[in-house]
Formats: C-alpha cells, structure tokens, sequence
C-alpha cells in the first residue's frame, strides 16, 4: 500500500509538473524534464544523491532555488538539500563561504579564474565522491551552477570533471531596441518592460529572463532603443529602472541605460546639449549622481549621435570623443562606462556611406577616457545578411573596441523566418584583421588577446519579446542563446552552439538532434542566397526591412540616396555591384594588407562578397564555369529549394516533437519558403531588366511578373501593421 501511495504520488507530481510546464517554449533552454535516457538516468542518480550551496547572498539563493528546480527534474526523484556531505553530494560556493571547498584546496586553479569564472570538478571529502561547482565570486557559482546543469541536460559523463571557464569579454550585454512608453522594433515583438505597473509589480518573467540570460553568461542590458525617450532619467523611470535593477542583480545583470544627447534641452530645460557647456557637464554630472543613487551600481549608458539624422555633438561643432567625453567624466566617479555607437553615417557626406564610420573614428584613436568603449557593428553597413567584418576592427588600438550583432532579425525575416545566427557572428569573430600580421582575428581583439584594452564587451540587439516564447519564433531562440554563448567565450563553433541548444531546447535524441542542428547550421546560408547572394547588400524592402526591394529609389521616410537599393546594387545592362575597389569608392583601402589587396582583386576577392566589392559584369566566369548572371540565378534557386527541403526535414520530425512549438515552427516555414520565393523571383525579374538573358536551365521561373512584386504587401507577418 505504501509503495502505491508512493508511486501514486510521484505519478501526480510529475503529471502536474507537465500541465504547468505545457511545451509553450517559455522555459527555454532550461526545461530540466526527466532525463530520458536510462544509462544516463542510472548513472546521474548514482552520482548525485543531495545538493548544498555555501553563502547567504541573493546570488547564492539563485544557485540554490536553481538546483532545487532542475535536478529534482531530471533525475525524476526528490534530490535533498542536504546540511552535511554524504556520498554524491553536489556543493556549489566559494572557497571563502565553504570550509569543505576551502579544504580541498583548490586555491591555484581559481587564481586564474578571476571575477567570473569557475571550477567544476569530483573531489572527495573525508572519502566521500562528490561534485564541487566553486569560484571567486557568487556570481561565479551561479555561473558554474548553470554550466553543470547544462552538462546534465546534455547528458553528459559527470564522473571525470575538471571544467574551468571564465569568459572572454568584460561586458556581455543585451541593446533591447524598444522604445518608451509603448511598443517599438516590431521586428523583435512587442517589449517585455510593462512600464506602467513599475515599479509596483514585478512581472515574474523579470526573474526569468535574468535567469535565462545569466545562464548563458550575459551580464549586463539596455532596456530601451537608442535615443528612445530622454524621460529616462526623470525621477519617475529612473525609480522603475531602479525596480527591475534590484530584480536582475542577483543574477549578476548590470543595468545600463540609453542616454540621449539633448536629454540636457528635454527634460533639464537648457538651451543647449553642446557638451562643453558648463551647464550641459553640470547637468549630466547631476544626472549620473542621481541615477547611482537608485542604483549604485548602475554600468553606464550607450549612445547613438550623429547618425540617421539624430542628434550629437557634431551639432556643436564638437566631436564624438567630446561628446563621449563628456559623459564618460560624469558616470567615470561612480565606476561606470560609456559604449558609443559607431553607427555613423550622413547622407551630405559625398562619400560611400560604409567608409564613414571609419573616417569618421580613426582621428580619435586613443582620445577618449579610459571609461569609453566604442560599439562597432559586426559589418560597416547595417547587419545585411552577409557583410564583410568592420575595419574598424585592429585599426584603434587604443581605444576600446566592442562588437554589437543583431540578434534581432530585422534584415533577416523577423520573428518569421527560420535563420541561425551564429554563422554571422562568428565569420565575422573569425575574419583575419591582419592589423599586427597573420592570426589578428576579431576575436582576438575584442577579448583583449592582442590588443590592450582595458575595456572589452560584446552586444547583442536583443530579440526578446512579450510573445510566451520569447521571441515569437521557437528558433529564435537560438539566437539569443548563441550571442550569449560567443560573448563568454567568442571561439566555440555555431555547430557546438547548435548542439547544446538543440539538446537542451528539444532532445538529445540523435533522430532530433541531428537533422535539426545540420539545418541550423545551413539556415544562415540558405537565407543569404534566397535574399543576397553573392555580395548583394540592403536591397530589402523600404522602411519595413521585410521582403525584397532591389527597386526601391526612394525611402518613404527620406528621399536620401543612401536609403534606396539603387545605391547599393548598381546594376545596369553591363553589370551589377558596388566597385569599392582602388577604381571605385576604395572602400578597400580601410583593410589591412593583404585583406585589402585580396578584395581589390577581383580574382582574389571571396565570391561570397564579389558584389559587395565589385561591379562585376554579367558575363564574368565565375569559378564554378557559369556567368554572373548565371551564378546569381542559381544561388537565388538553391536558397529558395533549400529552405524547402528544410520544411521538408521539420514535417518529418512531427511524431517525434511537441505540438506546440512543432506547430509554431510549421506554420512559419509556409511563410519563410513562400517569402524566400518571393525575394527569388522578384529580384531575378528586376535584375533581368539590366541583365537581359535568359534564365538558366533547371531555375524554377517566376511565378509573376515585376509589377506584382514591385506592389505586394505583407498582411501576416507580425510586426508589419
Ligand atoms: C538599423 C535600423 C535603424 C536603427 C539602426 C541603428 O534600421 O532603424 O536605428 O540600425 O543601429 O538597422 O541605430
């Protein structure tokens, strides 16, 4: 009898735990359900019989509450926290709050570690095995906790542990681009701030998202979109601010905001932003103290100036190290930093628009305060779906350089299209700057390794949203948890990425497993080719960024040359491409040698970037034997029979997944093989009309013609209206 009420009760525990955690993809990466391998399970519960965690802080707390969440989970029995070590007892804290870790003596490896790293390993006290998850810090611990947890969601061999990690970059922070007070980038979902019930209510998704985000290493986040509302610095938000703060600390996430120049002209009633005004210091320096009151230990601001017709120190005659300058000088006191955006371009300059943020920087090379990093985008446009990596990249040593990748898939078919994008970050993490000779990757300087920074970080623009999931596509996901992963450490592979996620997110079940990660891989390519194959850049849709537009000569919101595609792609009935070359705009000459001479040359240039480089003629023999033309046609037709042959491999999947999150990818993958035949076919009729030939044997032709493209809209792509 006893035996029954037992198994009875488990059945009623479990069966509950399954209604509340319904497969609605809010649990993301970390479900913790029962394991359902038997070896696995067998040897997990032989290994681990109890948990402690050492330490009374928030932090330690978090750890615990997390333990306490996932191992009774996987391993489908109550797992005790226990009060002294038995046999199989995991313990988790520093060497300074655990006795037991501190005699084990583990002091020489954690000296390496530094503020937020961390060991994991088996040990044995006083005879007993058990698993020791340790640190320097709290957060460390957390940190630890969370990569142990991943080890046993991935199934893996816990018994011969020797695991130390500490991350590659400082600032590991997420740009939410969501404006005040309501809704902004569509393209990401509606914002998860309610700001109107803070600071009173707490959402619980708050706790979530700060466990989710310290599960992945990220440790810092902006709530709102550049230059989104100066009201952030009233009293009145900076108390809500203050509210989510104290929510995110223990989980080791700083808070940052996004200042705005003129918030001095605003909210603080001045007659000038410049930043060499006595009262415009003042008022910042106010500013600062203010803020570090409600939180004390508030990271910093990231700034947007001068760009896209938006506000700055050049308004002043004053320059970006000024303006940085100045800002960097109020919240410097308090131990805080200033990332400014790199993202500058202006349409009066008479230059290529990708040459400016470079032009626009080198000069000050090592002019602003310690307290300054400068936020590159990962390419010199705008996150197009293949650029070349930034050259700002080695050519400032001096000054603090950070990347900024778009998480968030504006160019990339929003929350509807299916596209992982580790790929993106880590060709451009990998890409050989050559700026102190061969092996200078990018990844190299941004954490520090050959240049000498005192600062270094990585941001993601977050594609986090109010939708149940997150982010409105199950995959995407993905890319959050992978800009997390490379920030912590930006030399693991997108295939390591794809694996663990995979893993956690679905199964370790080779049938799930496999199939899936291998798409992940091929999405980000498959999505180049059915948008911008060969090079192609910002020939999206106008204003929307959502389906093709290689015909757009005008921007709705500003007739400016440097928002239509024409200035891009410049086809004519010779050829197609931008000539960046020593003949054209010499945007080539910003590259290192020999990155500069392999793109000059149109023999040497990667064909996967030709267009970018180029204007290349029609005919031109690619190195497969085909023409351009040729070329391009069937890269558009190999983008559009992949993503198909993508939806077909997901359609298989279905007796092995869950409803819900199989049913959310399905329905997105109609739309994604539908909009990818539509960015095919409209951009090979538009691009006929220069090339004028014919389309190549075994290209599917397309299904309207130009007129039709060139007027269709989008009714059901969320984010559109
Ligand atoms: C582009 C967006 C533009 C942003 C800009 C930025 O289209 O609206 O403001 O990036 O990075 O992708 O600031």
């Amino acid at each position: 009898m006893k035996t029954f009420l037992k198994v009875l009760v488990t059945v009623l525990f479990f069966s509950s735990l399954t209604v509340l955690n319904a497969e609605d993809g809010y649990r993301l990466w970390l479900r913790y359900d029962l394991i359902d391998n038997p070896a696995v399970l067998t040897q997990y519960r032989k290994a681990i019989t109890g948990y402690m965690a050492a330490g009374n802080s928030q932090t330690i707390e978090a750890a615990k509450n997390e333990l306490q969440m996932s191992l009774s989970g996987l391993l489908g029995s109550q797992i005790p926290v226990v009060s002294t070590v038995k046999k199989g007892t995991v313990i988790a804290g520093t060497p300074e709050n655990s006795p037991i870790i501190s005699s084990l003596k583990l002091n020489d490896k954690l000296g390496r570690l530094g503020n937020e790293g961390y060991l994991i390993t088996n040990s044995k006290y006083k005879g007993k095995k058990i698993i020791v998850i340790t640190a320097n810090t709290d957060i460390g611990v957390l940190y630890g906790t969370f990569h142990f947890l991943r080890l046993l969601q991935m199934n893996q061999g816990i018994t011969d542990l020797s695991i130390s990690s500490s991350p590659g970059t400082k600032v590991r922070i997420l740009n939410h681009w969501d404006m005040l007070p309501i809704p902004g980038r569509k393209s990401a979902g509606n914002t998860i701030w309610k700001w109107d019930e803070l600071p009173g209510r707490l959402d619980s998704r708050y706790t979530d998202y700060a466990r989710a985000n310290a599960s992945i290493g990220i440790n810092a986040t902006v709530l709102t979109n550049v230059n989104a509302d100066a009201r952030l610095l009233t009293p009145e938000y900076m108390e809500k601010v203050a509210a989510l703060a104290d929510v995110f600390r223990p989980y080791g996430i700083k808070m940052y905001l996004a200042a705005k120049v003129t918030a001095p002209i605003e909210i603080g009633k001045l007659q000038t932003a410049d930043p060499l005004d006595k009262d415009v210091i003042a008022w910042w320096k106010k500013a600062a103290d203010d803020l570090y009151n409600y939180i004390p230990d508030f990271g910093g601001f990231v700034v947007k100036a001068n760009s896209e017709g938006q506000p700055g120190p050049l308004d002043y005659n004053r320059t970006h190290a000024d303006g940085a300058n100045l800002l960097a000088d109020a919240v410097g006191p308090h131990g805080g930093i200033i990332m400014w955006r790199a993202f500058v371009y202006d349409n009066k300059v008479p230059d290529d628009r990708i040459k400016q943020p470079y032009n626009e920087f080198i000069p000050f090379n090592g002019k602003f305060r310690k307290n300054v990093i400068l936020q590159v985008k990962n390419g010199p446009l705008d996150f197009q779906p293949r650029e070349p990596f930034h050259p700002l990249f080695g050519a400032m040593p001096d000054t603090p350089l950070m990347p900024e990748f778009q998480i968030m898939q504006e160019y990339f078919g929003f929350t509807t299209h299916l596209v992982f994008l580790a790929p993106v970050y880590e060709e451009c993490l990998k890409s050989d700057t050559y700026s102190k000779g061969e092996g200078s990757l990018v990844a190299r300087i941004v954490d520090g390794t050959i240049s000498d920074y005192s600062l270094t970080g990585m941001a993601g623009v977050s594609n986090i949203g109010a939708d149940r999931n997150w982010t409105g596509h199950i995959f995407g996901q993905s890319n959050w948890y992978a800009f997390g992963r490379l920030a912590w450490d930006p030399y693991i592979s997108s295939a390591e990425i794809a694996d663990e996620w995979v893993r956690m997110t679905f199964s370790n079940k080779e049938e799930i497993l496999k199939p899936i990660s291998r798409f992940m891989v091929e999405s980000r390519e498959i999505a180049v080719n059915y948008m911008t194959p060969l090079g192609l850049h910002h020939i999206m849709a106008a204003a929307t960024h959502y389906g093709p537009g290689p015909w757009v000569d005008k921007d709705p919101r500003d007739p400016r040359e440097d928002w239509t595609s024409l200035y891009y792609h410049r086809a004519d009935e010779n050829g197609i491409g931008f000539n960046r070359t020593s003949t054209g705009s010499n945007a080539v000459s910003q590259y290192y040698p020999p990155v500069r001479d392999m793109f000059n040359n149109i023999e040497t240039c990667p064909e996967n970037l030709l267009l970018w480089f180029h204007h290349v003629s029609w005919d031109y023999k690619m190195r497969s034997g085909r023409t351009l033309w040729d070329e391009l046609c069937y890269r558009y037709n190999d983008g559009v029979n992949k993503i198909r042959e993508v939806q077909q491999v997901w359609d298989n999947l279905k007796p092995v997944l869950d409803a819900e999150r199989y049913e959310n990818v399905r329905e997105r993958l109609i739309k994604q093989v539908r909009d990818a035949r539509i960015w095919k076919d409209g951009c090979i009729v538009y691009f006929q009309t220069f090339s004028r030939r014919p389309l190549p044997p075994g290209v599917e032709a397309p299904e309207h013609d130009l007129e039709w493209y060139k007027t269709h809209r989008y009714t059901d792509i969320p984010g559109m209206f």
